[in-house]
């Protein structure tokens, strides 16, 4: 595959020009700060909920449990449809919460209408996150964290994601004082260098015919980024890919592990050991296995491997994991001859009728 070819795509531009998008939303995040801190300090939040739908749903699932991990606030992230659907289980007692709904455009009609629930049957600022702030969503929260420079022109989100992940982890630390801006700071510069470094090996197993099936495992703060990077591979290149906790995968998903398979493993530092197991045996199986780590590896032990600098708690890494995936995912829609910038039945955001969404009662 032609390096010139690749370059030709929105999706390849927007994957590898992300973390200028990463520095501009640190930026916003400390022009929100006061505003984030009168809506957080006046008066005591008992629950922390994220929403989204699709990427931004796993983007949601990831924020809630850096939340927890960091503030020690309950928090529980969630498909924008469920807090429609069934507002009486996520809502589940009268308290004072935060809603954090996510999402690129601003305007999908789920979680705009997930945000009138809340304010229906609710209570507690909302602090929205998107990448347009002249969107719906913008105009109807107390406060928008705003990725100003993660707009995309592909239908699959891919800087979006990971810049709007970088946003929310400075919302979370925000909501104790807490002053991660060092650690986060250091991200982009980082990701650029890991990204360069592991591209050339990204289009060599994305151009791999051997593998006809993918899976990615991570648990914690990291299986909702192992679910978005299954999400791309199947969005932008319509292949066989699913995601699981690591050690749920032993649970009968292994059943259809074999040497037609890519196993790749967000590892984090807390699990490593119970994970680096999970990795181990699938090898046995005959599975090629692709290590995301922290941690450093011996040569052999897997087929492929991308090292993570040490020195970052797992709940501020996750957004190192996700643009070599993202490579992962456009190489093998090339390979397939598929346009990774405009995905099979997909369009960027999905708009529904809002008056039949309010009327409709179950
Ligand atoms: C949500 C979303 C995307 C998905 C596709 C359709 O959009 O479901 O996650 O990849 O592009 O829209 P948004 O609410 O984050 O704008």
């Amino acid at each position: 595959m032609s390096q010139v070819l690749a370059e030709q795509y929105h999706t390849y531009q927007e994957i590898v020009n992300h973390a200028g998008a990463w520095r501009d939303v640190l930026t916003d995040l400390q022009a929100q700060a006061s505003k984030v801190k009168e809506l957080s300090d006046g008066s005591q939040i008992e629950e922390v909920i994220f929403i989204g739908c699709g990427s931004t749903h796993y983007l949601a699932r990831t924020a809630a449990f850096v939340c927890q991990s960091l503030t020690g606030i309950p928090s529980i992230g969630v498909p924008s449809s469920e807090l429609v659907l069934f507002p009486a289980t996520v809502l589940a007692k009268d308290t004072h919460r935060l809603l954090v709904p996510i999402s690129r455009s601003g305007t999908t009609t789920e979680t705009l209408r997930a945000i009138e629930v809340f304010q229906e049957r609710s209570r507690g600022p909302i602090i929205g996150v998107t990448c347009y702030e002249q969107s719906d969503m913008a105009s109807t929260v107390d406060a928008a964290i705003v990725a100003r420079a993660a707009h995309e022109q592909s239908v699959a989100q891919t800087r979006s994601f990971t810049t709007m992940l970088v946003g929310v982890i400075g919302l979370i630390a925000q909501l104790v004082n807490e002053e991660p801006g060092e650690a986060l700071g250091r991200l982009p510069e980082i990701s650029e260098r890991i990204l360069t470094a592991v591209s050339p090996l990204m289009q060599q197993l994305g151009t791999d015919a051997s593998f006809e099936k993918f899976f990615f495992l991570g648990s914690g703060p990291l299986y909702g980024l192992a679910c978005e990077a299954m999400l791309k591979m199947k969005e932008m290149s319509l292949s066989h890919s699913e995601a699981f906790h690591f050690l749920e995968f032993r649970h009968g998903p292994m059943s259809i592990v074999d040497k037609r398979a890519l196993v790749v493993g967000l590892l984090s530092e807390s699990a490593f050991l119970y994970e680096w197991d999970v990795l181990t045996e699938m090898r046995k199986l005959g599975a090629c296995i692709l290590a995301i780590t922290p941690r450093p590896l011996e040569a052999g032990l897997v087929d492929w491997h991308v090292g993570l600098p040490a020195g970052f708690p797992d709940a501020l890494r996750g957004p190192l994991y996700l643009p070599p995936l993202q490579m992962l995912a456009f190489h093998r829609a090339l390979h397939k001859e598929v346009n990774p910038d405009r995905p099979a039945n997909l369009t960027a955001v999905v708009n529904l009728d809002m008056e039949t969404m309010r009327s409709r009662k179950g």
